[in-house]
C-alpha cells in the first residue's frame, strides 16, 4: 500500500465524515486506509502517490469503456465550453430520451435525474401514485440507493456495515416496506397474500450486484412478472447496475420479462452523475406536468451528463462487443478459482458478463442469507493481497467487480499472478 494515503485519510476525516462521502470507499471492512485516486486512465487507476492499480471497481459500474476514454473526455469538454448547466430543456435530452426508449421496449417514456437513488425513489412515488396503494415490496440484500423506503434489509455499503434497521427512517414508513428473500417465490406469495390489496410495487434489481453478485435461478422473475400482473401490483426493475452492463439495453431483454417500470443510472452517464426511470406511456403521464406526481431537479438532464452518456450509449450500441467482455471475465473468474481450489480455500464465484463476485464459501450463494455465509475475513485478507500486487477490488465481500472494454490480456495474466501469490500468502 501506498504512503500517502494514510495522512490523506486522516485529514479527511477532520472535515467528512469517516473522511469519504460514501460509506464502502472507507475500506472499513477490509481493515485497510482508502486508496486516494488522483488519475484514472483506460483499466487503471493511480493514486495520490503514483501506484498503478488495475481496477475492477470501474467507478462502481460506470466506467465499461475504461476510464478516461478520449471521446467522453472530448463530449464532455465541448459541452462545457458551451455552458455547464442552463435548467432549461436541450436537444441533447431528446437524443438521450431516445437512445434510452430504443433500447428499452418497455419505455415509451423516460425522465432524467441525477442518480440511482433519485430514479428508483420517484419511480415508488409513481408506482404508488399510480396503483393508489401504498405497500411496496423490496428484496433482502438488494439496494437501491438510499431513499428512505429503500433502506431496509438492504446491500452494499448497509450490509458492508452490518447496519442494522435504518436508524432515521420513520417506523411508520419503514412498515411500508416489506421485504422477502431474494429468489423466493414463496415469499413473494406469501407477502402479496398477508399484504392483500395495499401492494404498489416490487423493486427488484434483476441480478442483485449489491450482497455480492447473486444472480436469479431460472424463472424466478417471469413468476414475479405473473404474479405482479395478476395483482395489480407494478414491478420495477432497478437496472441501475445491470442496464447496459450485460447486453445493450437492459437485462429484462436477456431475461424477456417487460417491467412496467425501470430505473437507470451508472453507464447512461458515462461517469458523470445521472439517473434515469421509465415505463409505459399511461403510467409516465401521470408525472408532473402532465400529471399531479411531482418530481424535479435543477441539474436532471444537465449538458455535461447528457454529452458523456450520449457518447457512451453510442459507443455501445456501435462497437460494443459485450460477447468478448463475457469470455475475458469467464476466463478470468474460471482461473481465478482454480487457483483458490488449488490452494484448497473455499470459496465460490458468481458471475454474469463483466460482473463477478469471489465469495468465500464453498456453498451457493443465492440470496443474502447465503452471502452472508462468506468468510468476510478471507475475504479481506484476499482484498489487501490483491491491492498490494496493484490490483484493486471493490472494498467488501458485498459488492461486484467489474471488467471494462479497456481490460487487456496483460491485466488479466497480471490479476492471475496476483491471485496465486495471494492465496500462497493466505494458506
Ligand atoms: N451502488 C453502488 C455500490 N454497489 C454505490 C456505491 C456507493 O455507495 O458509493
Amino acid at each position: 500500500m501506498n504512503k500517502k494515503t494514510t495522512p490523506l485519510i486522516r485529514e479527511a476525516e477532520k472535515y467528512i465524515p469517516g473522511g469519504v462521502n460514501s460509506p464502502v470507499r472507507a475500506f472499513g471492512a477490509v481493515g485497510a486506509d482508502p486508496v486516494f485516486i488522483s488519475r484514472a486512465s483506460g483499466s487503471k487507476v493511480y493514486d495520490t502517490d503514483g501506484g498503478e492499480y488495475i481496477d475492477y471497481v470501474g467507478s462502481w459500474g460506470p466506467m465499461i469503456l475504461g476510464h478516461a476514454h478520449p471521446e467522453i473526455v472530448r463530449a464532455i469538454t465541448d459541452a462545457a465550453g458551451r455552458g455547464t448547466s442552463y435548467g432549461m430543456p436541450t436537444d441533447m435530452e431528446i437524443q438521450m430520451a431516445r437512445l434510452l426508449v430504443e433500447a428499452f421496449p418497455s419505455m415509451d417514456m423516460v425522465r432524467m435525474v441525477n442518480s440511482g437513488t433519485e430514479a428508483t425513489m420517484s419511480a415508488i412515488r409513481l408506482a404508488r401514485a399510480h396503483t393508489k396503494k401504498n405497500k411496496i415490496i423490496k428484496f433482502d440484500g438488494c439496494y437501491h440507493g438510499h431513499a428512505d423506503s429503500l433502506l431496509v434489509k438492504a446491500g452494499s455499503g448497509v450490509a458492508t456495515l452490518g447496519i442494522p434497521g435504518s436508524p432515521g427512517v420513520p417506523a411508520a414508513l419503514a412498515e411500508l416496506t416489506i421485504t422477502v428473500p431474494f429468489n423466493s417465490i414463496d415469499g413473494v406469495k406469501a407477502a402479496v397474500d398477508a399484504h392483500g390489496g395495499d401492494i404498489a410495487c416490487v423493486i427488484i434489481e434483476p441480478v442483485p450486484g449489491n450482497m455480492g453478485l447473486v444472480l436469479p435461478r431460472p424463472g424466478f422473475l417471469e413468476k414475479l412478472r405473473n404474479i405482479t400482473r395478476e395483482k395489480e401490483i407494478l414491478l420495477i426493475f432497478d437496472e441501475v447496475i445491470s442496464g447496459f452492463r450485460l447486453t445493450y439495453g437492459g437485462y429484462q431483454a436477456v431475461a424477456g420479462i417487460e417491467p412496467d417500470l425501470t430505473c437507470l443510472g451508472k453507464i447512461i452517464g458515462g461517469g458523470l452523475p445521472v439517473g434515469a426511470f421509465g415505463g409505459k406511456r399511461h403510467i409516465m403521464e401521470k408525472l408532473a406536468p402532465l400529471g399531479p406526481v411531482y418530481q424535479a431537479g435543477t441539474l436532471s438532464g444537465n449538458p455535461l451528463a447528457m454529452a458523456a452518456g450520449i457518447v457512451t450509449l453510442t459507443i455501445l450500441k456501435q462497437n460494443g462487443d459485450y460477447k468478448k467482455l463475457d469470455d475475458e471475465t469467464a476466463y478470468l473468474s474460471r482461473e481465478m478459482g482454480k487457483i483458490l481450489a488449488g490452494k484448497g480455500i473455499a470459496h465460490t464465484i458468481n458471475r454474469i458478463g463483466s460482473m463477478f463476485t469471489v465469495f468465500f464459501t464453498s456453498g451457493e450463494v443465492t440470496d443474502f442469507d447465503s452471502a452472508k455465509r462468506s468468510n468476510t475475513g478471507a475475504f479481506a485478507d484476499f482484498f489487501r493481497n490483491m491491492l498490494s500486487r496493484g490490483i484493486l477490488l471493490p472494498p467488501s465481500q458485498f459488492e461486484t467487480s467489474f471488467l471494462s472494454f479497456a481490460h487487456t490480456g496483460d491485466d488479466l495474466d497480471a490479476t492471475l499472478n496476483a491471485c496465486r501469490e495471494a492465496a500462497r500468502q493466505m494458506t
